[in-house]
């Protein structure tokens, strides 16, 4: 017998596969709780029973995109905190690991927010590219410390999550220019900083984001336009320590070419790669709720965070 998963699990891990919920710490949010969903809801008879159903959710969320280091960060984090010899002490220990995680996800966002917002001066511009909580939160603390931001948002095809972007910056009053990908380069001669997000960073501090990133970065090197990377420590990839890539999701062709402009395109092969990987010789600054750092001193933090490689998963049978 399969372990029974519970549909708020499967809720969830359709919803990051399908792009509703999206983004690396929202993911890893919305992982974190679908596990503490498995918990309460597990109707499992034996403590046994009950580690094999939460491994299962594991699982079943790990599958749904390749990327962010978020995600296994989190489920890691979670399972680790799974302790008892019943099932309602195994419960608990969820529950409680789940809140906490979550805690820890929303203080790191807002403490990297303040270290990231003292790079920015009073009347900068920022370029963004995709859409950030953790680059966000720069911008908010700048904005909280009295300081005028604008902001150039590059649309970010083919997915446009530059559209969240400016809505969220104009729900703070923060003057916006929506721009096209292509229209990037001309408009960093208005720009002060280029600010993103990241979805993994690898030991040597390539930093891994929305496709296109690293285009950018390299025309703001061009510009000389520093580049400031908004990463919490949940974005760090422990598996790079030991020389693993990072995989980039390659997603639907739809995304870039509809159905409904197929024909008049014709036989054509589409590829779509969701991120790409920006080298370190590129990137000012890696912001982290752990102060800031250049990209080759990164593994420095990683060291420190993950200390030696442990074998496997806590998610595999
Ligand atoms: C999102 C993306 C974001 C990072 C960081 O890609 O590349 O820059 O995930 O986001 P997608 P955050 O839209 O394909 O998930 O700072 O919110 O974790």
């Amino acid at each position: 017998n399969d372990p029974a998963i519970t549909p708020a699990v499967t809720a969830v891990a359709d919803d990051i596969a399908e792009m509703e919920i999206r983004g690396a710490a929202a993911i890893a949010d919305a992982a974190a709780a679908a596990i503490g969903e498995q918990a309460q809801a597990s109707e499992a008879d034996t403590p046994e029973e009950f580690r094999a159903e939460i491994r299962a959710a594991a699982r079943r969320l790990h599958e749904t995109r390749p990327t962010a280091v978020s995600l296994p960060n989190a489920l890691r984090y979670v399972l680790q905190g799974m302790e008892g010899n019943t099932v309602a002490e195994l419960r608990d220990s969820i529950v409680a690991t789940v809140v906490e995680f979550r805690r820890e996800l929303d203080q790191a966002q807002d403490n990297l927010g303040q270290i990231g917002a003292n790079r920015l001066r009073d009347g900068d511009t920022i370029m963004t590219h995709c859409h950030s909580t953790d680059a966000l939160s720069c911008v908010r603390h700048a904005l909280n410390d009295g300081k005028d931001i604008s902001a150039i948002v590059k649309e970010t095809r083919p997915r446009k999550q530059g559209h969240i972007t400016a809505r969220q910056l104009r729900d703070w009053d923060v003057p916006v220019t929506l721009i096209v990908d292509n229209a990037a380069r001309r408009y960093l001669n208005d720009a002060d900083h280029v600010l993103v997000g990241a979805d993994s960073i690898a030991a040597d501090g390539s930093v891994i984001n929305k496709i296109g990133t690293s285009g950018l970065a390299v025309n703001a090197r061009e510009r000389g336009v520093p580049i400031m990377v908004a990463a919490q420590t949940l974005k760090l990839h422990p598996g790079t320590m030991t020389g693993h890539t990072v995989e980039i999701e390659m997603r639907d062709e739809r995304e870039v070419l509809p159905d409904a402009e197929r024909e008049a395109v014709g036989d054509v092969r589409v590829e779509n790669p969701a991120f790409d990987v920006t080298p370190p010789r590129y990137v000012d600054a890696i912001v982290t709720e752990r102060g800031q750092f250049p990209p080759e001193s990164i593994v420095t933090l990683m060291r420190e965070l993950f200390g030696d490689q442990q074998n496997g998963e806590p998610w595999d049978e």
